[in-house]
């Protein structure tokens, strides 16, 4: 049976990854930092078929303890500081966590001896003002912010590695995708929360900033097949994951507000400088012909049944909330 650790276990793709890895037999360790009241939300299935480890990404000793206490074949470094709009308040915490955290988790990989092979949540945010539309894996890099450049040095720092000490160490470069476990502050989840809300007259708008910024939008557990099946290959390389289609926000609010039965939905929704960002990325769009030809993968979610089904769910959630 293989063993798998997963950092950011409670995180959304965390927890769709430890689905995918009992579906196929592993043994899954998921490692969480201590907080004050318990962050299982996402993660609630899991207890009893997991076994969940305390370590941080900015405490190197606690790393190595994960490492040596899960003994794993395979490494998913899935923790970080992830919200882009909240590295520019934290800079130096997100830079420890999201860039130096990876050569922390490389460091005790390294340190216990063992052939593990390694996953790094590469990003999208990385290519930030998209030199090159749609990006691939040779597009060069342009990050907009702290949280970008923080992921770049995650990315070299991992390809270094691999090229240093010979390491299995891959590197995924995958462009946004969401789920109904996704954080409530990201754009989409934050829509399809209002939305909801509205439908059932607990609130009366959803305030919002850019609405014309675009993103290329797929399905979390999708995205954590690609995770996976980079690290069965023979050799370590670094993977583009997208769907190549881009929509913006507006898009985004035209097929959530559609669920509920709106097709005007400009008084429903406000704006406000507070969810501006300093520097934005405008467009967001992957060419991930690499992955489909080399890992066999594809996305199997729509951009319209990703949405829908984030919507029914809050939904379904709420309903069950104020019954
Ligand atoms: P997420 O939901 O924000 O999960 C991130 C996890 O990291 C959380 O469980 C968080 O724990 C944990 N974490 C934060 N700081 C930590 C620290 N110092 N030590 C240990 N754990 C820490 O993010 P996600 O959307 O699942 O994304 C997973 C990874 O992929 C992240 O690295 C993200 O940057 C990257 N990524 C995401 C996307 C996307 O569109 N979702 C695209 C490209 C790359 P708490 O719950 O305690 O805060
Ligand atoms: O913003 C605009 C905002 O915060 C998307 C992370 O998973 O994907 C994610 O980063 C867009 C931006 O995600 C609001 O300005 C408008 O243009 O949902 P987001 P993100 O910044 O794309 C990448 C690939 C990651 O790696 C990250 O970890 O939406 N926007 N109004 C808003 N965004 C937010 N959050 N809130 C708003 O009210």
């Amino acid at each position: 049976m293989k063993r798998a650790l997963i950092t950011g276990i409670n995180g959304m793709d965390g927890s769709h990854l430890a689905d995918l890895l009992l579906e196929k037999g592993y043994e899954v360790f998921g490692m969480e930092r201590r907080c004050s009241s318990p962050n299982r939300t996402n993660t609630k299935h899991l207890e009893g078929r997991i076994t969940f480890l305390h370590g941080d990404l900015t405490d190197q000793n606690s790393l190595l303890r994960c490492i040596k206490e899960s003994n794993p074949d395979e490494v998913y470094n899935l923790a970080s500081q992830s919200f882009v709009g909240e590295s520019w308040n934290t800079p130096e915490q997100t830079s420890d966590v999201t860039g130096l955290g990876v050569l922390r988790m490389l460091e005790a990989i390294r340190e216990y001896g063992k052939p593990i092979k390694f996953y790094q949540a590469s990003s999208s945010e990385m290519f930030g003002r998209m030199v090159e539309n749609p990006a691939k894996e040779s597009t060069p890099f342009y990050p907009r912010s702290p949280y970008g450049v923080s992921k770049l040095y995650g990315h070299w720092i991992t390809k270094n590695y691999r090229e240093s000490y010979d390491m299995f160490a891959t590197s995924g470069i995958l462009f946004n995708h969401e789920s109904e476990r996704r954080g409530i502050e990201f754009v989409t989840r934050k829509i399809t929360d209002g939305v909801s809300r509205i439908d059932l007259g607990l609130q009366d708008k959803i305030t919002l900033g850019n609405l014309d910024a675009k993103r290329d939008w797929g399905y979390a557990p999708d995205y954590c097949e690609a995770m996976w099946l980079m690290l069965q290959q023979d050799k370590p390389d670094d993977y583009v994951i997208a769907t190549g289609e881009t929509h913006s926000i507006r898009d985004f609010l035209d097929i959530a507000f559609d669920v509920i039965g709106v097709t005007d939905w400009e008084d429903y929704v406000g704006q406000d400088v507070r969810y501006m960002r300093p520097a934005e990325v405008d467009v967001l769009r992957g060419d991930s012909t690499k992955a489909q030809t080399e890992l066999g993968w594809k996305p199997k979610t729509s951009f319209e049944d990703l949405v829908s089904k984030m919507v029914s769910n809050d939904i379904e959630r709420l309903e069950n909330e104020i019954r």
